[in-house]
């Protein structure tokens, strides 16, 4: 065991490179128990996957660079006002030159699993025609990086960076031209990388690039269409996601896995009682009809279509069916909750709202309630009967500092990872099928609309120097992994 501990602290040191080298990570005060099992603590199931998550316009920077052209986050973060600082992903965490020392963090951290995000416009800059050999190239080297240092590649096709050219001829999502255009590259990339990559993300998170992208306008593309609009709008992204799972299939080596990286809202029952919890479930389906619910039971909802009247979208039965292509897992972004209590009236649940008081993290979003680890997998298990529940993104900002001595004391990141990683635990020892949780992210990088301004990495990034620096936070999850256990 100490040899053990040995040789991850040496690897941990070597992968820090030049950076401050933590005293804990040199071997000091904070070293914790050999043989955890033994205090008592229960593990995961043997096998859990440990992973981290990233995303490809929040890291990779060389926006410019052999051949990619702009996304609409590159036309969204230059136009005034839009991005906190006026930040860009232009330079980000230099991930396309610096992938290599990327992987040597993930390999300190002793994850097996690493989920990244392709860019479409770096492969197809245009979004469709010519592609691009340069960009392609990126991903063969990253991926065999990876395989290299032990680590399985999960890819996300669509972390929403869409071609700027898809958004200039077809209104973007506006048009079922760009859901085509979406599974012709899907089937593209699953070709050229499915001898190295098992699994495959088409499409993170709905709402982000669709309700904030094309209905508050808070994210790229920044525009604000009317209500029929934009529920037709959602339906073409459900097609795109639909139609790319049927064109992995068909263009990927035999026995990749397809699933999703979805935010839900996860419905958390205010008390464990049985009217809360059936409550919760009915939630559950309700509030995410647009998105989740229609890809696992194919269709919309009695309740959604009618709350939506004349605004509802249209769609045909044959479509139904492609979104609802069969999956071999289903992963969730887990990180705030939305609290629901049975109600007698209407639906037969209320969301009840958040005191002025709840707890938050530093992100204004990002309410504190460690439940959602539990019940996301849950109710995926109860209410849709899914078999392979993943975690695919869970994770806090926090305003770090790097203290006197070098060291990123982010407590708060290690009492939320703390606490939800025991809430996942549960679900697992409660027999939940819950097979894997991914950390989001490696590394502080490009928060969308809060620049640079909010950090959810276990690496503190320097974004003047590159340099990474490990924090409390890398350290603790390092030996969860290492332990298979929370620590
Ligand atoms: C994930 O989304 C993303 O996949 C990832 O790229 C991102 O970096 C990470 O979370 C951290 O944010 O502005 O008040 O309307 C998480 C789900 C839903 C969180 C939309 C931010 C905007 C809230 N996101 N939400 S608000």
């Amino acid at each position: 065991m100490s040899s053990l501990k040995l040789r991850t602290r040496r690897d941990f040191g070597k992968a820090i490179g030049t950076a401050a080298l933590a005293p804990w990570a040199a071997g000091g005060a904070m070293a914790s128990p050999a043989g955890t099992a033994a205090t008592g603590v229960p593990s995961f199931p043997a096998n859990f996957l440990w992973g981290c998550a990233t995303a490809a316009y929040q890291i990779e920077g060389a926006a410019h660079e052999d051949g990619r052209k702009p996304s609409v986050w590159d036309t969204y973060a230059r136009t005034p006002g839009k991005v906190a600082g006026g930040d860009t992903g232009d330079v980000a965490n230099d991930h396309y030159h610096r992938y290599k020392e990327d992987v040597a963090l993930l390999k300190s951290l002793g994850v097996r699993a690493y989920r990244y995000s392709v860019s479409w416009p770096r492969v197809f800059p245009e979004g469709r025609g010519p592609v691009n050999d340069k960009g392609v190239a990126f991903y063969d080297r990253l991926t065999d990086e990876l395989l290299a240092a032990g680590i399985d590649p999960w890819v996300t096709l669509f972390h929403w960076d869409l071609p700027q050219a898809l958004e200039d001829r077809w209104g973007g999502w506006q048009s079922r031209e760009t859901a085509k255009a979406f599974a012709d590259y899907a089937a593209f990339v699953a070709r050229r990388l499915s001898d190295r990559v098992r699994h495959f993300f088409p499409i993170n998170e709905f709402v982000c690039f669709i309700d904030q992208g094309y209905g508050t306008g808070i994210k790229a593309p920044g525009k604000q269409i009317p209500a029929g609009a934009l529920n037709q709008t959602r339906h073409n992204a459900l097609l795109a996601h639909g139609w790319a799972v049927e064109a992995i299939r068909a263009a990927a080596r035999p026995g990749v896995q397809i699933g999703l990286a979805e935010n839900p809202q996860i419905c958390v029952p205010v008390i464990e009682t049985p009217a809360h919890i059936e409550a919760a479930r009915q939630a559950m389906r309700e509030l995410n009809a647009p998105f989740l619910t229609a890809i696992l039971e194919g269709r919309y909802t009695t309740a959604y279509l009618s709350a939506a009247g004349r605004h509802a979208p249209r769609f045909t039965p044959e479509e139904m069916k492609a979104i609802a292509s069969p999956l071999d897992f289903v992963g969730l972004n887990v990180y705030t909750p939305t609290h629901i209590r049975a109600d007698r009236s209407g639906a037969g649940f209320a969301v009840v709202p958040l005191p002025s008081s709840y707890p938050r993290m530093a992100s204004e979003w990002l309410f504190l309630d460690p439940a959602v680890a539990y019940w996301a997998p849950r109710h995926l298990a109860e209410i849709w009967k899914v078999k392979d529940v993943y975690i695919t993104e869970n994770g806090c900002s926090s305003d770090d500092r790097i203290a006197a001595d070098g060291c990123v004391y982010d407590t708060d990141r290690v009492m939320y990872l703390r606490t939800h990683l025991a809430s996942a635990r549960r679900a697992t020892e409660e027999g939940w099928p819950l097979r894997g949780y991914f950390h989001w992210s490696l590394m502080d990088n490009f928060e969308w609309t809060d620049g640079y301004g909010k950090r959810f990495g276990l690496y503190y990034v320097d974004f003047r120097t590159q340099r990474r620096i490990p924090k409390l936070s890398a350290e603790l999850f390092r030996e969860v992994v290492r332990r298979n256990a929370v620590a």
